[in-house]
């Protein structure tokens, strides 16, 4: 098995970097430096057309867009682990609903807050309206995330998963850009908290 991981700190990179780690296999992190393009140089364009971080290479098989490369990584080596369900399980439906859920959903109604209201967005493209809503979308489902953790400590149940690994990289990113304050879902506050505390997540936030 060879593994090459084509990444950048504090990006959508991080959902697949803690992946990784929460596997311990072993793998060769390429460090690219976004701002000098390295992403959009040909020779990673033919690895991931999009251009962007993460793409992941399996034993010469490119992958990009980091919900299906954490989908993989967790059928491929996770099982074993406990890290990912089985196929075929309640908990598989809901680690696979989850990570998607973070990508699309989520991640949809995040960005539209960040470029509408964020001070690091271009003013001129900004749109108070259209801030609004995201915000009113982007809570609405923070509330249903914070319904889902009540009773249970992860998302899949009681053990922690590679979906687990991917909602909360976002949410680590979204507390840094829009959501300073969880206090409003408790229960979601405590779940990030308990899946920041484990040592892959510290090894991945330390750069
Ligand atoms: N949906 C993609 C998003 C990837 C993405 O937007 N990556 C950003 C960093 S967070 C990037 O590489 N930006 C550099 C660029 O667009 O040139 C994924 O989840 O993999």
């Amino acid at each position: 098995m060879a593994i090459t991981f084509y990444y950048s700190p504090y990006s959508s990179a991080v959902r697949t970097h803690w992946a990784l780690e929460e596997l311990g296999i072993p793998y060769e992190g390429i460090r690219l430096d976004l701002k000098a393009g390295d992403q959009k140089k040909p020779e990673l364009l033919k690895l991931n057309p999009n251009g962007k971080v993460p793409t992941l290479v399996v034993d010469d098989v490119p992958y990009f867009e980091s919900a299906a490369i954490n989908i993989l990584l967790g059928e491929k080596y996770g099982v074993d682990k406990g890290l990912w369900p089985k196929a075929g399980t309640p908990a598989h439906g809901r680690a696979m609903s989850w990570t998607v859920w973070a990508a699309a959903s989520l991640l949809s109604a995040g960005t539209r807050v960040m470029y509408n209201t964020s001070p690091e967005a271009p003013e001129e493209q900004k749109n108070a309206a259209q801030g609004e809503a995201a915000r009113k979308e982007f809570d609405g489902l923070l509330d249903l995330l914070d319904a889902e953790l009540k009773d249970k400590p992860y998302l899949t149940g009681d053990t922690f998963t590679l979906a687990d690994a991917l909602l909360a990289a976002d949410l680590w990113w979204y507390q840094m850009v829009i959501v300073p304050s969880l206090a409003r879902w408790p229960h979601l506050q405590a779940w990030v908290g308990r899946c920041m505390e484990r040592p892959a997540f510290k090894r991945v936030s330390a750069g």
